[in-house]
This record gives structure tokens, C-alpha cells and sequence, in this order.
């Protein structure tokens, strides 16, 4: 371990989190780097892939997950508790802060920096401590920073307002007050967790570094602004990261059924519909999302987040009966984990029907298909305003978490959407071309990455 820069990477326990952050530390690796990843248990086995790609020169930190009143005993994911769980995990996680500070100060040759999310934020004072620099890393977008910067600092007047605009901003956008982040709106002051949420995200911004999933061409005037306005010297934007990761299969492609499939069906008619890790759709939902699938005549993947059973009892993630018999052969219902960057980077995949998650929307620009936006909470009604009135490569189908849609106005959009030639597929094919541009050897992204390396090795 002596001889190459050590690093401590310490992603936070949620899929759109940690998949990202696991891409930049196997270009870490390939570096040479010497890397310690800090993970919990049960989120080992996430860790499969990087580890089997990199088995001298990534190491673990295996640490119990601590304990917490609103964290149920077992659960180490916040996809296995939903988001609003998110805030109850930060705070559980901080508790981590000794049993790190023991294995440092143990430790051989311990690490010279920590690259921690941006939902560890506690972890700068930590990195203080050991006398080491935090590098903030953002599985979310500029924008998303630019906007919740702008709400810390005007929190208490954001209440009630209803709409808020961002005047500081590039373009000031303007959200209704139920569309800005969710933290901004539940924020508890009396909730000593939310006190180490709201503390995490402020200090995030003064971090030695500041790294971003994301990529010039989909966000550089919001990249700008956190350059020259916040005056942040350090900003990376090395997106998009599911270019840089390790191979998925390193002992050959699994030959998942749904490829298959794809296989039969003709260019760009296939719409994939999946909402993230988290979110369970209700009863009602599903059946307005089946409905509007059944009307729409249009061939498609939907990946169904499947609940516990007593979430199955009530409605949650139950399609409803019959559907799949009647859409048998133009559509496919999948409960469970797919590979979804390989579905959308198949030719016959067209649209994407997506929650608008960080992750999802830079897969999407990355396989230059447009986006059909149902966003629901946290960041993702910002990331829909970048992709719809910004970018011009998606349009909104529905709004909230706990909206149902009218099946009849959904099947009749995704119909148009999937069928009709729109400059909106147009722009999301050109995205493609600049992200992967950003990646090529000369591309802004990689420079971005080379800039952070020879940083981190001086
Ligand atoms: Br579900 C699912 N396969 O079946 P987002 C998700 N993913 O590869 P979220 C799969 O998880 P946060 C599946 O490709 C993306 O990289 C997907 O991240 C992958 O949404 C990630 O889009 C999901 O940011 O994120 O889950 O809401 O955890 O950040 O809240």
C-alpha cells in the first residue's frame, strides 16, 4: 500500500448513490491509487463487481451499521426503507465517526485524502480531524447544487411562498415550492437528524474539491455558476460516470432474457419505464400506469419495484390482475433488479419513462433516447426543468409522488411520443454524441478527471 496515494472512499448506502462513486473509484484504481472502500455488511455485495475487477489495490472497511431509533434493525439501504428514510441514515451514519477515526490512527499507511457523498457531509469536520482533505462527491447534478444553495440561504423566506425563483441563477428557474428538493419543505428544526442534514449539506461546498457525475454540454452554465459565482476553485464534472465504470460482466454478459427479447423488436419502438431504487407506486398507480400502457399500443419494459409483504397487501407494486396476459408479446413486466444501462443502450429502446433520478437521466442522455418525465420527489423535479426547458429532450407525463395519472391522456403520450418524429429525439441523440465526447481521451470530462488525479498525487 505505501508506495501509491491511499484514498478512503465512503459512499452513502443508496443505489443512485453508491454506483456512481464506485465507477470513479475504478478509474481511481486504474490510476494507481491504493483505495479503501467503507461499507456496511450488507451492502458488500454491490461492491462485487469493482472488487473482483481490482483485488490487490481496493480494499474494505467493513463497519456494522450503527444503530438508530428510526432505522429498523437490518436495514443498511435506504432503498430498503424509502426516501424519506434518507435523513435517519445520515444521521445513523455519522455515529461511524470513532470507529473510522480508530482504523486511521491505526492504520499503517493511512489514507491521504476521503472522498465521501455529498450526503456525508459531517465527514469534512472528520477530515479536519485527521488532517487530511474531503473531496465532496455529487451523484447529483450542478443545477441541483446551484438550486439547494440558493434555498439554504433563503430557506425561511421560501416558506409559503409558493412559487420561488432562483434569481441568482442562469436562466432564474422557478419552482413551485413542492417541487424544490423535499429536505427543504419536511426540514424539522426540533429533529437533531435534520440539524446534522442541513449542517452537511452547507459545509459539502467549503470540501478541499467538489466532484460532479455530470458533463459540460448537459449542464456547463450551472457549472459555471458554482465556479464563478460561489467561487468554488475546485469543481470536477467527470460524468457521465456509467462510461467509466468497471465491466459488469468481467465473465462474459449473463445473457439476461429481456435482451433477448429486445433482439425481436424493431429500432427505438421499445419504451423502458423504471423509477429508481426507491420508490414504490401505489395501488392506483400501477393501475394508472398499466391502464395507460394497455391504451398506449406501444411495446415496453417495466421494471416493478416490488415491496415487503405486508406493502404487497396493501396495493404497493401489484400489477394488476390480468394485465400482463393482455399485453403479452408487446410488453414486459419485470419484478426486480434489470441491468439498465445495457436495456437503454439496446437499439430497439426509443423512450424512457423515468422518475427522472440523477442516475437515470445522464443513462438516458448517455443512450440518446428522450425522456418521458414523471418526477416525484427530492432532486428530480429540478432534473426534469434541465431536461424539459432546458434541454428540450423530454416532456413531462406526470408530476408528484403521489399523483395518479389519467391511463387515457398517458397512453395517448406515450403513443405520440414513441411514434411521431420530434425534434426532442433529435436533441437527445446529439446528447449522446457530446457525452460520449466527454469521455473520449480529449473530451472536457476526462481532462476534468486528470486535473483531480494530479491534484490528489502532488
Ligand atoms: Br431499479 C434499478 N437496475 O433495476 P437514480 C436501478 N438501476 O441498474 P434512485 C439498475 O440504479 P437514489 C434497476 O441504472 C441507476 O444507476 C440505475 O439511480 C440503477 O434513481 C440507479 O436514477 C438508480 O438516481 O436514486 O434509485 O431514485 O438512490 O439516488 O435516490
Amino acid at each position: 500500500m505505501c508506495n501509491k496515494p491511499h484514498i478512503l472512499i465512503f459512499p452513502y448506502p443508496a443505489q443512485g448513490h453508491m454506483l456512481p462513486l464506485l465507477d470513479l473509484t475504478h478509474q481511481l484504481a486504474l490510476r494507481s491509487f491504493t483505495i479503501t472502500i467503507l461499507i456496511t455488511p450488507k451492502n458488500l455485495p454491490t461492491l462485487n463487481p469493482i472488487l473482483s475487477t481490482h483485488p490487490t489495490t481496493i480494499h474494505t472497511l467493513i463497519l456494522p451499521f450503527p444503530s438508530h431509533p428510526k432505522v429498523p434493525r437490518g436495514i443498511e439501504n435506504v432503498k430498503d426503507l424509502g426516501a424519506s428514510g434518507n435523513v435517519h441514515v445520515m444521521s445513523a451514519l455519522s455515529k461511524l465517526r470513532e470507529p473510522i477515526v480508530q482504523w486511521f490512527q491505526s492504520h499503517p499507511s493511512p489514507p491521504v485524502a476521503i472522498i465521501s457523498d455529498f450526503f456525508l457531509g459531517w465527514t469534512l469536520q472528520l477530515s479536519h480531524y485527521l488532517g487530511i482533505p474531503r473531496i465532496a462527491f455529487y451523484s447529483s447534478g450542478a443545477f441541483l447544487t446551484a438550486v439547494s444553495n440558493f434555498c439554504w440561504k433563503t430557506r425561511e423566506p421560501l416558506r409559503g411562498r409558493g412559487v420561488v425563483e432562483c434569481s441568482e441563477i442562469p436562466g432564474t428557474p422557478s419552482f413551485k415550492e413542492e417541487h424544490l428538493p423535499s429536505i427543504f419543505r419536511c426540514y424539522e428544526e426540533s429533529d437533531p437528524d435534520w440539524e446534522i442534514v442541513k449542517e452537511g449539506y452547507l459545509t459539502n461546498l467549503l470540501s478541499w474539491g467538489c466532484v460532479f457525475n455530470t458533463f459540460r454540454a448537459l449542464e456547463g452554465p450551472y457549472l459555471e455558476y458554482l465556479r464563478e459565482k460561489l467561487k468554488l476553485s475546485r469543481v470536477f464534472a467527470i460524468g457521465p460516470l456509467s462510461l467509466r465504470g468497471p465491466d459488469p460482466y468481467p465473465n462474459g454478459n449473463p445473457g439476461h432474457g429481456v435482451f433477448k427479447w429486445l433482439d425481436g423488436c424493431p429500432h427505438g419502438s421499445v419504451l423502458y419505464i423504471c423509477f429508481g431504487s426507491q420508490k414504490l407506486l401505489k395501488r392506483e398507480q400501477m393501475e394508472a400506469l398499466a391502464g395507460g400502457l394497455e391504451r398506449s399500443d406501444t411495446r415496453f419494459i417495466w421494471v416493478v419495484k416490488v415491496g415487503t409483504a405486508q406493502q404487497t397487501k396493501e396495493g404497493y407494486g401489484v400489477v394488476p390482475d390480468g394485465f400482463e396476459g393482455r399485453v403479452s408479446g408487446r410488453g414486459l413486466v419485470i419484478k426486480g433488479w434489470v441491468p439498465q444501462v445495457a436495456i437503454l443502450g439496446h437499439c430497439a429502446v426509443g423512450g424512457f419513462l423515468s422518475h427522472c433520478g440523477w442516475n437515470s437521466v445522464l443513462e438516458a442522455m448517455v443512450a440518446g433516447v428522450m425522456v418521458l418525465g414523471w418526477p416525484m420527489e427530492a432532486d428530480q423535479f429540478v432534473n426534469a426543468r434541465l431536461l424539459v426547458e432546458d434541454k428540450g429532450v423530454a416532456v413531462r407525463v406526470c408530476e408528484g409522488a403521489d399523483s395518479v395519472p389519467n391511463p387515457d391522456e398517458l397512453g395517448r403520450v406515450i403513443q405520440k411520443s414513441m411514434t411521431m418524429d420530434n425534434p426532442k429525439k433529435e436533441r437527445a441523440k446529439k446528447m449522446r454524441d457530446e457525452a460520449l465526447k466527454s469521455v473520449s481521451e480529449v473530451g472536457e470530462s476526462s481532462k476534468e478527471l486528470d486535473e483531480l488525479v494530479e491534484e490528489r498525487k502532488r
